[in-house]
């Protein structure tokens, strides 16, 4: 190694209780996490979502990068013109650019063109990959990188008690000239975030995971 300057790794996480335990309670909270399409307008505090922020900030990134940009969007205007763009790109989605086998995946979803949702959530992150640093400096791994990122964000979510969904309007550039983001940030997710709305339903394929032994190989 050359130039690298180490310090010793002292600030080590020991949980409370036993590994077992531990990994037993997060799993609890994390297998109830559900993609909600219908949210509550009860109000989540902006240091709450920073909190999420935070959190997802802690993700590790190629050559420390950090790539990542979450917009965190309150404003009604906003929301109400990222609903307009969403929706716009959707109807195109549903009507033309999706083909069968994807329209018949969807189904048991029920999810159609319109986004009511986006006007809804107290909060809509977007989350943009930088693909190149603020100083245009190269970045590595980026989609990685901002896929972990976006992942702790959806668990810290859940530890809060808070509902979100993976929104994925495609082609999202729009996101980018509605929130006036500069060229090197590249819309990556829209997370609604907020509570689930009292008479919220969730489709009931999406509360079935394959068998540990189908994802799990032991070598
Ligand atoms: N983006 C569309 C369609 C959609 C696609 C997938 I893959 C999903 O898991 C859910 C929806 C929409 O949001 O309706």
């Amino acid at each position: 190694m050359t130039e690298a300057s180490h310090v010793p790794f002292v600030d080590r996480y020991v949980p409370p209780v036993p590994a077992e335990q531990a990994v037993a309670t997060l799993h609890d909270c994390l297998r109830r996490r559900r993609s909600v399409r219908a949210f509550s307008d009860r109000p989540v505090p902006r240091e709450l979502i920073a909190g999420l922020v935070r959190c997802a900030h802690t993700a590790p990134s190629g050559a420390n990068k950090q790539p990542w940009r979450f917009v965190c969007v309150q404003d009604p205007v906003v929301k109400a013109r990222i609903r307009e763009g969403a929706e716009a790109e959707e109807r195109e989605f549903y009507r033309r650019r999706a083909n069968a086998e994807w329209l018949a995946d969807l189904a048991p979803l029920g999810t159609d063109a319109d986004k009511e949702f986006l006007t809804v959530a107290p909060w809509l992150v977007v989350v943009f990959q930088l693909t190149h640093g603020d100083d245009g400096s190269q970045v590595y791994y980026l989609k990685e990188s901002v896929g972990i990122a976006c992942g702790l964000f959806l668990a810290a979510a859940q530890a809060a008690g808070l509902a979100t969904l993976t929104h994925t309007p495609s082609p999202m550039a729009f996101l980018g000239e509605i929130l006036g983001r500069p060229a090197h940030e590249r819309p990556f997710l829209l997370i609604p975030v907020g509570y689930a709305a009292d008479d919220c339903t969730v489709p009931a394929m999406a509360l079935q995971r394959r068998p540990l032994d189908e994802v799990m190989v032991v070598v």
